[in-house]
Protein backbone atom coordinates (compact mmCIF):
# COMPACT_ATOMS: atom_id res chain seq x y z
CA UNK A 1 0.00 0.00 0.00
CA UNK A 2 1.26 3.21 -0.52
CA UNK A 3 2.03 5.43 2.06
CA UNK A 4 0.20 8.70 1.87
CA UNK A 5 0.96 9.52 5.83
CA UNK A 6 3.44 12.44 5.12
CA UNK A 7 2.63 14.55 1.77
CA UNK A 8 3.39 18.11 3.74
CA UNK A 9 1.60 20.85 4.85
CA UNK A 10 -2.08 21.58 3.86
CA UNK A 11 -2.76 18.22 2.22
CA UNK A 12 -6.71 17.24 2.29
CA UNK A 13 -8.06 14.13 0.91
CA UNK A 14 -8.24 14.99 -2.71
CA UNK A 15 -4.48 15.67 -2.64
CA UNK A 16 -3.86 12.39 -1.12
CA UNK A 17 -6.48 10.39 -3.03
CA UNK A 18 -6.50 11.95 -5.91
CA UNK A 19 -5.69 8.32 -8.09
CA UNK A 20 -9.82 7.61 -6.74
CA UNK A 21 -11.29 11.07 -7.60
CA UNK A 22 -11.94 11.65 -10.73
CA UNK A 23 -11.82 15.24 -11.18
CA UNK A 24 -10.23 17.10 -13.98
CA UNK A 25 -6.35 17.20 -14.06
CA UNK A 26 -6.16 20.95 -13.66
CA UNK A 27 -9.08 21.02 -11.38
CA UNK A 28 -7.66 23.00 -8.26
CA UNK A 29 -8.58 21.44 -4.96
CA UNK A 30 -10.26 23.72 -2.70
CA UNK A 31 -8.92 22.76 0.63
CA UNK A 32 -8.79 22.86 4.77
CA UNK A 33 -6.57 19.87 5.09
CA UNK A 34 -9.47 17.61 5.70
CA UNK A 35 -9.54 13.94 6.63
CA UNK A 36 -6.45 12.26 8.61
CA UNK A 37 -8.92 11.68 11.16
CA UNK A 38 -8.35 8.89 13.93
CA UNK A 39 -8.97 5.62 14.51
CA UNK A 40 -9.07 5.81 18.56
CA UNK A 41 -9.78 2.45 20.11
CA UNK A 42 -12.63 2.23 22.83
CA UNK A 43 -11.20 0.28 25.46
CA UNK A 44 -13.54 1.03 28.16
CA UNK A 45 -16.41 1.00 26.08
CA UNK A 46 -14.97 -2.68 25.25
CA UNK A 47 -14.33 -3.89 28.30
CA UNK A 48 -17.77 -3.03 29.49
CA UNK A 49 -18.84 -5.61 27.00
CA UNK A 50 -16.34 -8.21 28.05
CA UNK A 51 -13.85 -7.73 25.46
CA UNK A 52 -16.22 -9.57 23.27
CA UNK A 53 -14.73 -7.38 20.17
CA UNK A 54 -12.14 -5.14 19.78
CA UNK A 55 -13.79 -1.67 19.27
CA UNK A 56 -12.78 1.72 17.37
CA UNK A 57 -13.80 5.01 16.28
CA UNK A 58 -13.23 7.06 13.39
CA UNK A 59 -13.36 10.38 14.95
CA UNK A 60 -14.84 12.51 12.03
CA UNK A 61 -15.49 15.12 14.62
CA UNK A 62 -12.33 16.41 14.38
CA UNK A 63 -12.41 17.50 10.56
CA UNK A 64 -11.81 21.42 9.78
CA UNK A 65 -15.46 21.99 10.45
CA UNK A 66 -16.20 19.41 13.06
CA UNK A 67 -17.77 16.90 10.92
CA UNK A 68 -17.01 14.18 8.17
CA UNK A 69 -19.27 16.48 6.02
CA UNK A 70 -15.87 18.11 4.47
CA UNK A 71 -14.54 15.27 2.81
CA UNK A 72 -17.76 15.45 0.44
CA UNK A 73 -17.11 19.06 0.47
CA UNK A 74 -13.54 19.50 -0.03
CA UNK A 75 -14.21 17.85 -3.49
CA UNK A 76 -17.76 19.40 -4.64
CA UNK A 77 -16.76 22.21 -4.19
CA UNK A 78 -13.31 22.12 -6.03
CA UNK A 79 -15.39 20.52 -8.89
CA UNK A 80 -18.15 23.15 -9.06
CA UNK A 81 -15.41 26.46 -8.58
CA UNK A 82 -13.62 24.17 -12.04
CA UNK A 83 -16.52 24.87 -13.62
CA UNK A 84 -16.84 28.47 -12.94
CA UNK A 85 -19.95 28.25 -10.61
CA UNK A 86 -20.39 31.38 -8.39
CA UNK A 87 -22.86 30.04 -5.83
CA UNK A 88 -24.12 26.86 -3.93
CA UNK A 89 -26.72 25.67 -2.20
CA UNK A 90 -27.96 22.95 0.31
CA UNK A 91 -30.52 21.99 2.44
CA UNK A 92 -29.09 20.82 5.81
CA UNK A 93 -29.78 19.71 9.24
CA UNK A 94 -26.96 21.63 10.19
CA UNK A 95 -23.33 19.84 9.21
CA UNK A 96 -23.70 20.34 5.24
CA UNK A 97 -24.30 23.77 5.67
CA UNK A 98 -21.37 24.64 8.01
CA UNK A 99 -18.93 22.61 5.55
CA UNK A 100 -20.71 24.30 2.54
CA UNK A 101 -20.44 27.78 4.42
CA UNK A 102 -16.76 27.62 4.67
CA UNK A 103 -15.44 25.58 1.61
CA UNK A 104 -17.38 27.84 -0.46
CA UNK A 105 -16.07 31.37 1.57
CA UNK A 106 -12.23 29.72 0.37
CA UNK A 107 -13.40 29.17 -2.95
CA UNK A 108 -15.04 32.83 -3.29
CA UNK A 109 -18.24 31.75 -3.50
CA UNK A 110 -21.94 32.59 -1.98
CA UNK A 111 -23.16 30.18 -0.40
CA UNK A 112 -26.98 29.38 0.63
CA UNK A 113 -28.42 27.29 3.08
CA UNK A 114 -31.82 26.23 4.01
CA UNK A 115 -32.34 24.95 7.83
CA UNK A 116 -35.62 23.76 9.36
CA UNK A 117 -36.80 26.47 12.13
CA UNK A 118 -35.50 25.61 15.04
CA UNK A 119 -34.23 22.19 14.82
CA UNK A 120 -30.32 22.63 14.11
CA UNK A 121 -27.78 22.66 16.51
CA UNK A 122 -26.75 25.84 17.85
CA UNK A 123 -23.03 25.49 16.67
CA UNK A 124 -23.62 24.67 13.17
CA UNK A 125 -25.96 27.65 13.18
CA UNK A 126 -22.80 29.58 14.45
CA UNK A 127 -20.51 28.58 11.78
CA UNK A 128 -23.27 28.68 8.42
CA UNK A 129 -23.36 32.58 9.86
CA UNK A 130 -19.58 33.29 10.48
CA UNK A 131 -18.51 31.53 7.06
CA UNK A 132 -20.88 34.40 5.52
CA UNK A 133 -23.45 31.92 4.55
CA UNK A 134 -27.04 33.12 3.62
CA UNK A 135 -29.04 31.16 6.30
CA UNK A 136 -32.49 31.15 4.79
CA UNK A 137 -34.93 28.80 7.72
CA UNK A 138 -37.70 27.42 6.76
CA UNK A 139 -41.05 26.75 8.22
CA UNK A 140 -40.37 22.92 7.46
CA UNK A 141 -38.09 19.78 7.85
CA UNK A 142 -34.69 18.78 6.24
CA UNK A 143 -36.95 16.75 3.80
CA UNK A 144 -39.31 19.55 2.47
CA UNK A 145 -35.78 21.97 2.15
CA UNK A 146 -34.27 19.26 0.11
CA UNK A 147 -37.50 19.40 -2.52
CA UNK A 148 -36.78 22.86 -2.79
CA UNK A 149 -33.31 23.02 -3.30
CA UNK A 150 -33.74 19.80 -5.98
CA UNK A 151 -35.81 22.25 -8.20
CA UNK A 152 -33.74 25.27 -7.56
CA UNK A 153 -31.32 25.67 -10.09
CA UNK A 154 -34.07 25.87 -12.34
CA UNK A 155 -35.04 29.41 -10.80
CA UNK A 156 -31.11 30.88 -9.75
CA UNK A 157 -27.30 29.99 -10.87
CA UNK A 158 -26.46 28.09 -7.97
CA UNK A 159 -25.17 24.28 -7.75
CA UNK A 160 -26.24 21.80 -5.49
CA UNK A 161 -23.89 20.67 -2.32
CA UNK A 162 -25.99 18.03 -1.13
CA UNK A 163 -24.71 14.53 -1.30
CA UNK A 164 -27.44 13.95 -4.21
CA UNK A 165 -24.39 15.82 -6.09
CA UNK A 166 -22.10 12.85 -7.15
CA UNK A 167 -18.86 14.55 -5.60
CA UNK A 168 -19.64 14.13 -2.37
CA UNK A 169 -19.51 11.04 -2.22
CA UNK A 170 -16.48 10.67 -4.05
CA UNK A 171 -15.08 12.71 -1.38
CA UNK A 172 -16.35 10.96 1.94
CA UNK A 173 -15.68 7.71 0.14
CA UNK A 174 -11.85 8.01 1.39
CA UNK A 175 -12.67 7.84 5.28
CA UNK A 176 -12.77 4.08 3.96
CA UNK A 177 -9.51 4.61 2.65
CA UNK A 178 -7.84 5.80 5.77
CA UNK A 179 -9.51 2.80 8.21
CA UNK A 180 -8.03 0.16 5.44
CA UNK A 181 -5.10 2.03 6.08
CA UNK A 182 -4.54 2.30 9.22
CA UNK A 183 -5.65 -1.40 10.38
CA UNK A 184 -3.81 -2.75 7.23
CA UNK A 185 -7.53 -4.44 6.59
CA UNK A 186 -10.88 -3.45 6.76
CA UNK A 187 -12.64 -3.68 9.68
CA UNK A 188 -15.45 -6.81 10.38
CA UNK A 189 -18.56 -4.22 11.02
CA UNK A 190 -18.57 -0.51 10.45
CA UNK A 191 -21.19 0.74 12.02
CA UNK A 192 -22.37 3.95 11.55
CA UNK A 193 -25.56 6.68 12.05
CA UNK A 194 -27.80 6.87 8.81
CA UNK A 195 -29.53 9.79 7.74
CA UNK A 196 -29.87 10.94 4.16
CA UNK A 197 -27.78 8.04 2.95
CA UNK A 198 -25.01 9.40 1.42
CA UNK A 199 -22.36 8.88 4.11
CA UNK A 200 -23.19 4.67 4.28
CA UNK A 201 -23.41 4.59 0.27
CA UNK A 202 -19.75 6.68 0.24
CA UNK A 203 -18.03 3.97 2.46
CA UNK A 204 -19.46 1.03 1.23
CA UNK A 205 -18.36 2.68 -2.38
CA UNK A 206 -14.78 3.30 -0.68
CA UNK A 207 -14.37 -0.05 0.69
CA UNK A 208 -14.50 -2.16 -2.39
CA UNK A 209 -12.71 0.65 -4.79
CA UNK A 210 -9.96 0.28 -2.43
CA UNK A 211 -9.38 -3.37 -1.69
CA UNK A 212 -9.27 -4.75 -5.38
CA UNK A 213 -11.54 -7.52 -6.24
CA UNK A 214 -10.13 -10.33 -5.80
CA UNK A 215 -10.33 -9.58 -2.08
CA UNK A 216 -13.80 -8.63 -1.79
CA UNK A 217 -14.22 -11.59 0.94
CA UNK A 218 -12.69 -8.82 2.77
CA UNK A 219 -15.56 -6.27 2.68
CA UNK A 220 -17.00 -5.44 6.04
CA UNK A 221 -20.67 -5.94 7.21
CA UNK A 222 -22.56 -2.47 7.23
CA UNK A 223 -24.55 -1.27 9.88
CA UNK A 224 -26.89 1.62 9.84
CA UNK A 225 -28.41 2.89 12.74
CA UNK A 226 -31.20 5.11 12.62
CA UNK A 227 -33.46 7.11 15.38
CA UNK A 228 -36.37 5.61 16.97
CA UNK A 229 -38.73 8.46 15.60
CA UNK A 230 -36.52 8.72 12.29
CA UNK A 231 -36.17 5.23 10.78
CA UNK A 232 -37.07 5.11 7.27
CA UNK A 233 -34.58 2.08 6.52
CA UNK A 234 -35.54 0.23 9.65
CA UNK A 235 -39.37 0.25 8.40
CA UNK A 236 -38.61 -0.33 4.80
CA UNK A 237 -41.23 3.44 3.76
CA UNK A 238 -40.35 6.98 4.03
CA UNK A 239 -41.66 8.59 7.62
CA UNK A 240 -43.61 11.93 7.47
CA UNK A 241 -42.35 13.84 10.62
CA UNK A 242 -39.18 12.44 11.69
CA UNK A 243 -38.68 13.31 15.46
CA UNK A 244 -35.38 12.83 17.49
CA UNK A 245 -32.84 14.68 19.97
CA UNK A 246 -30.07 14.03 16.74
CA UNK A 247 -31.34 16.76 14.97
CA UNK A 248 -28.53 16.00 12.37
CA UNK A 249 -30.44 12.98 11.56
CA UNK A 250 -33.92 13.78 11.77
CA UNK A 251 -34.51 12.61 8.27
CA UNK A 252 -37.57 11.06 6.87
CA UNK A 253 -37.07 10.37 3.37
CA UNK A 254 -33.38 9.48 2.37
CA UNK A 255 -32.10 11.29 -0.91
CA UNK A 256 -29.55 7.94 -1.25
CA UNK A 257 -32.11 5.20 -0.48
CA UNK A 258 -30.92 2.51 -3.02
CA UNK A 259 -27.03 3.21 -1.89
CA UNK A 260 -28.13 2.55 1.74
CA UNK A 261 -30.31 -0.61 1.02
CA UNK A 262 -27.21 -2.08 -1.11
CA UNK A 263 -25.00 -1.13 1.13
CA UNK A 264 -26.48 -3.16 3.94
CA UNK A 265 -28.03 -6.07 1.68
CA UNK A 266 -24.76 -6.93 -0.46
CA UNK A 267 -22.29 -6.61 2.77
CA UNK A 268 -25.12 -8.66 5.09
CA UNK A 269 -24.97 -6.22 7.12
CA UNK A 270 -28.75 -4.08 8.61
CA UNK A 271 -30.55 -1.54 9.61
CA UNK A 272 -31.81 -0.79 13.39
CA UNK A 273 -33.14 1.26 15.79
CA UNK A 274 -32.20 3.50 18.74
CA UNK A 275 -34.17 5.07 21.13
CA UNK A 276 -33.32 8.63 21.92
CA UNK A 277 -32.85 7.70 25.95
CA UNK A 278 -29.74 4.96 24.66
CA UNK A 279 -28.56 8.08 22.30
CA UNK A 280 -28.08 10.40 25.30
CA UNK A 281 -26.79 7.71 27.21
CA UNK A 282 -23.90 6.12 24.63
CA UNK A 283 -23.14 9.88 24.20
CA UNK A 284 -22.15 10.21 27.71
CA UNK A 285 -20.80 7.22 27.77
CA UNK A 286 -18.10 8.17 25.24
CA UNK A 287 -17.68 11.45 26.67
CA UNK A 288 -17.24 10.41 29.95
CA UNK A 289 -14.99 7.05 29.71
CA UNK A 290 -13.31 7.37 26.41
CA UNK A 291 -12.49 11.28 26.11
CA UNK A 292 -14.78 11.34 22.80
CA UNK A 293 -17.45 14.10 22.98
CA UNK A 294 -19.43 13.85 19.71
CA UNK A 295 -23.01 15.46 18.70
CA UNK A 296 -25.89 12.64 19.80
CA UNK A 297 -25.95 11.34 15.61
CA UNK A 298 -22.81 10.37 15.81
CA UNK A 299 -23.55 8.53 19.41
CA UNK A 300 -25.88 6.25 17.65
CA UNK A 301 -23.35 4.20 16.13
CA UNK A 302 -21.56 2.88 19.84
CA UNK A 303 -25.46 2.73 21.63
CA UNK A 304 -26.17 0.36 18.35
CA UNK A 305 -23.25 -1.71 18.73
CA UNK A 306 -23.63 -2.00 22.55
CA UNK A 307 -26.91 -3.22 21.81
CA UNK A 308 -25.73 -5.67 19.02
CA UNK A 309 -22.65 -7.08 20.55
CA UNK A 310 -25.15 -8.08 23.72
CA UNK A 311 -27.36 -9.68 21.81
CA UNK A 312 -25.04 -11.69 19.57
CA UNK A 313 -25.70 -9.94 16.32
CA UNK A 314 -22.23 -8.67 16.19
CA UNK A 315 -20.05 -11.85 16.13
CA UNK A 316 -17.55 -12.22 19.13
CA UNK A 317 -14.12 -11.63 18.35
CA UNK A 318 -14.83 -9.17 15.71
CA UNK A 319 -13.03 -6.23 15.03
CA UNK A 320 -15.79 -2.85 14.73
CA UNK A 321 -15.56 0.81 13.55
CA UNK A 322 -17.98 3.34 14.89
CA UNK A 323 -17.88 5.78 13.02
CA UNK A 324 -18.28 9.27 14.96
CA UNK A 325 -19.44 11.70 12.83
CA UNK A 326 -19.84 15.06 14.20
CA UNK A 327 -18.06 16.93 17.18
CA UNK A 328 -20.01 17.53 20.52
CA UNK A 329 -19.27 21.08 20.60
CA UNK A 330 -21.60 21.52 17.89
CA UNK A 331 -24.74 20.85 20.24
CA UNK A 332 -23.85 22.86 23.73
CA UNK A 333 -27.41 22.92 24.27
CA UNK A 334 -28.25 19.58 24.16
CA UNK A 335 -25.02 18.34 26.39
CA UNK A 336 -25.69 21.02 28.97
CA UNK A 337 -29.34 20.03 29.14
CA UNK A 338 -28.51 16.15 30.22
CA UNK A 339 -25.39 16.85 32.04
CA UNK A 340 -25.55 18.12 35.77
CA UNK A 341 -25.17 21.60 36.26
CA UNK A 342 -22.33 23.52 37.90
CA UNK A 343 -23.07 23.79 42.08
CA UNK A 344 -21.57 27.51 42.89
CA UNK A 345 -20.10 27.41 46.07
CA UNK A 346 -18.01 30.83 47.80
CA UNK A 347 -14.34 31.44 47.13
CA UNK A 348 -13.12 29.83 50.50
CA UNK A 349 -11.13 26.77 50.92
CA UNK A 350 -13.54 25.22 53.46
CA UNK A 351 -16.43 25.46 50.60
CA UNK A 352 -14.30 24.42 47.58
CA UNK A 353 -12.79 21.20 49.38
CA UNK A 354 -16.03 20.62 51.14
CA UNK A 355 -18.03 20.72 47.29
CA UNK A 356 -14.97 18.14 46.43
CA UNK A 357 -15.03 15.76 49.59
CA UNK A 358 -18.94 15.86 48.95
CA UNK A 359 -18.71 14.67 45.50
CA UNK A 360 -16.31 11.91 45.81
CA UNK A 361 -18.67 10.40 48.61
CA UNK A 362 -21.48 10.37 46.37
CA UNK A 363 -19.15 8.95 43.61
C1 LIG B 1 -23.25 14.25 12.59
O1 LIG B 1 -25.96 18.16 7.56
O2 LIG B 1 -27.88 15.49 6.58
O3 LIG B 1 -26.70 9.51 6.23
O4 LIG B 1 -27.73 18.16 6.32
O5 LIG B 1 -24.63 15.59 10.53
O6 LIG B 1 -24.96 10.81 4.99
O7 LIG B 1 -27.03 11.93 5.81
C2 LIG B 1 -26.23 15.51 8.26
C3 LIG B 1 -26.16 14.17 8.46
C4 LIG B 1 -24.65 11.54 10.57
C5 LIG B 1 -26.03 11.31 8.56
N1 LIG B 1 -23.99 12.22 11.51
O8 LIG B 1 -25.28 11.17 7.39
C6 LIG B 1 -26.90 17.57 7.02
C7 LIG B 1 -27.06 16.12 7.23
C8 LIG B 1 -23.99 13.56 11.50
C9 LIG B 1 -24.67 14.26 10.50
C10 LIG B 1 -25.34 12.16 9.56
C11 LIG B 1 -25.38 13.54 9.51
P1 LIG B 1 -26.02 10.83 6.02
Amino acid sequence: MTDRSNLGPGVGIIDKYRDYIPLAKDARAVSLAEGNTPLIPLERIARRLDNKVRLYAKFEGLNPTGSFKDRGMTVAVSHAASEGARAVVCASTGNTSAAAAAYAGRAGMDCFVLIPEGKIALGKLAQAMMHGAKVVQIRGNFDEGLDIVRQLPDHAPVTIVNSINPWRLHGQKTAAFEIIDVLGKAPDYQCMPVGNAGNITAYWKGYREYLPEPMHYALPKMVGYQAAGAAPLVHGHPVDSPETVATAIRIGKPATWDGAVNAAKDSEGWFSPQTDDAILKAQKMLAKCEGIFCEPASAISVAGVIEDVRNGRIAEGSDVVCIVTGHGLKDPDTAIAQSEQPETVDATMDSVSGAILAAMERA
